[in-house]
C-alpha cells in the first residue's frame, strides 16, 4: 500500500546497511517481529539489532485489550530502549480508555498515535491530549 522499498535485517550489519542505503530518504520506518516482551531476552534482541543511537524515534505498540498490569511490566522492560511514546491500538475493542491516562501520567510519555479499526490507513489518528479526552468521554453529553 505505501509503495515503499523493503529491507529485511537479522543483525546490527544489516541495519547498519539498510540505514545507509536509506540515508537521502525522509523516513524511514522499523518494525520489528511480535515477540513475548514479558521476557527481557527478547528485548535484548532489539538492543543488539537496531542502533538506538541513530536519529531515531521510538514507539512502543500497545493493545488497548491488554490487562494494565501485564502492560505496565513491558514498559518497565523497554526501559532500556528510552521508548519515547506509546501507540494504542484496538481501542475499537474496548468501552474503557482510562489506561491510556494511568499509563501515560505513570511512565511521564505522551501518545504518537492511536489506532481504532482494521481499516488500513483510515483508522488511525495522532494521539493528541483532545483525541484521547473525546474517546474517554465518548457518548457523555457535556
Ligand atoms: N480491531 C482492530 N484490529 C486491529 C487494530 N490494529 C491492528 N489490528 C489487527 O490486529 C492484527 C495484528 O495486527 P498487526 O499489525 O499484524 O500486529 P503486530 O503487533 O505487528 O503483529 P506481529 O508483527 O505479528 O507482532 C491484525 O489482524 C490487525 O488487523 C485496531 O486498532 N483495531
Ligand atoms: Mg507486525
Amino acid at each position: 500500500m505505501l509503495n515503499v522499498p523493503v529491507e529485511v535485517v537479522y543483525k546490527l550489519e544489516d541495519f547498519q546497511k539498510a540505514v545507509k542505503k536509506y540515508e537521502d530518504y525522509d523516513h524511514v520506518f522499523i518494525d520489528t517481529a511480535g515477540r513475548n516482551y514479558r521476557e527481557m531476552k527478547y528485548i535484548e534482541e532489539l538492543q543488539n539489532l537496531i542502533d538506538f543511537k541513530q536519529d531515531i524515534e521510538t514507539f512502543l505498540t500497545i493493545s488497548m485489550t491488554m490487562k494494565e498490569r501485564d502492560i505496565q511490566e513491558i514498559i518497565k522492560n523497554f526501559e532500556i530502549l528510552s521508548i519515547d511514546k506509546f501507540i494504542f491500538t484496538k481501542l475499537d475493542e474496548t468501552s474503557t480508555y482510562g489506561t491510556i491516562v494511568n499509563i501515560m501520567v505513570q511512565n511521564k510519555k505522551g501518545v504518537a498515535y492511536l489506532t481504532y479499526g482494521q481499516d488500513v490507513p483510515d483508522d488511525v489518528e495522532v494521539g493528541s491530549s483532545q483525541a484521547i479526552i473525546k474517546h474517554i468521554f465518548e457518548g457523555i453529553d457535556q
